[in-house]
């Protein structure tokens, strides 16, 4: 009987251990795959890290967007634990079956909006791309339709064009009343984000039909704020808020004119292959 008793303890003391966050740490070596350093998701996960209870072994490794994803494939090929800054929309969440981890204390934010934001002075220098930009709204479906196609090896150009071809209706709506112009400069800053490099190329597109010579510029986060605050670039469509880039608007804000939202139900956070077994921040301790 005694040694029967032994047995079961250490039977159910094994299976406690597997899913709590002593094995979740061991086995992805504390370590969370970030992206770029200037990203908002970075600050937030920071932020995680220091106010939920007993994170402190954690390390969040600096990455970016391409590398993140390439980690988090490599992972599920092997079936093994992976942690990443994950966000939607995202081709991610449609090629493999993921979670986001539940934040109870609302570091991340509930849902994000995606924002216009333009240099001072745009309206009158360039109205027509003004008006473009002010219409410019999507839904998280048309973003990831275009995410998946780059994904799937179009280049992001081509990937733009056959959206705009195929979406006509909804582009009609963004170019209403804005007159054609004859090779007129305009550009758009960003970041090398897979979302934000949807949503640039297919607005750059978009004027390029309406006759711009378009030029996007690629930037680190911060430098694409400053960018159009101090009018080196025209326009950006990348904010995301209220959180992810609250610190950037709250620096930058003041010199940007703000066009409102182009993309509502957008998200951010910690995402796991939905195999982990973990479904809370709160279990990583
Ligand atoms: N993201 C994608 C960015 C905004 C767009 C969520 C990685 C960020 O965290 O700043």
């Amino acid at each position: 009987m005694l040694v029967f008793g032994l047995v079961l303890a250490a039977c159910s003391n094994d299976s406690a251990s597997e899913g709590d966050g002593d094995s979740i740490g061991k086995a992805v070596d504390y370590k969370i795959v970030g992206i770029e350093p200037g990203a908002g998701i970075m600050q937030a996960t920071e932020k995680a890290l220091e106010e939920y209870d007993n994170l402190a072994d954690w390390n969040l490794v600096e990455s970016s967007s391409s590398a993140m994803a390439t980690e988090l494939q490599k992972a599920i090929e092997k079936q093994e634990p992976i942690i990443v800054t994950g966000w939607t929309p995202h081709w991610m969440f449609a090629k493999f079956d993921l979670k986001y981890l539940e934040d109870p204390k609302g570091i991340y934010g509930e849902s994000e909006s995606l924002g216009t934001f333009v240099r001072k002075g745009l309206k009158d220098d360039q109205p027509s791309a003004y008006k473009v930009l002010d219409q410019f709204y999507w839904e998280p479906e048309d973003m990831e339709e275009v995410m998946v196609n780059i994904h799937d090896g179009t280049e992001p150009e081509e990937a733009a064009a056959s959206w705009v071809e195929a979406n006509s209706d909804k582009v009609a709506e963004w170019t209403k009343g804005a007159e054609k112009v004859n090779g007129e400069k305009i550009s758009l800053a960003y970041v090398a984000w897979d979302s934000e490099i949807a949503s640039t190329n297919v607005v750059g597109k978009v004027l390029e039909d309406l006759g711009y010579k378009v030029e996007l510029i690629q930037l680190d986060a911060g430098p694409m704020f400053a960018a159009v605050a101090e009018g080196d670039a025209d326009a950006m469509v990348s904010a995301w808020l209220p959180v992810t880039h609250a610190s950037y608007i709250k620096q930058y804000g003041d010199q940007l004119e703000n066009l409102g939202e182009n993309l509502e139900g957008a998200k951010t956070g910690l995402v796991v292959p939905s195999y982990v077994d973990i479904d809370s921040i709160e279990e990583l301790k």
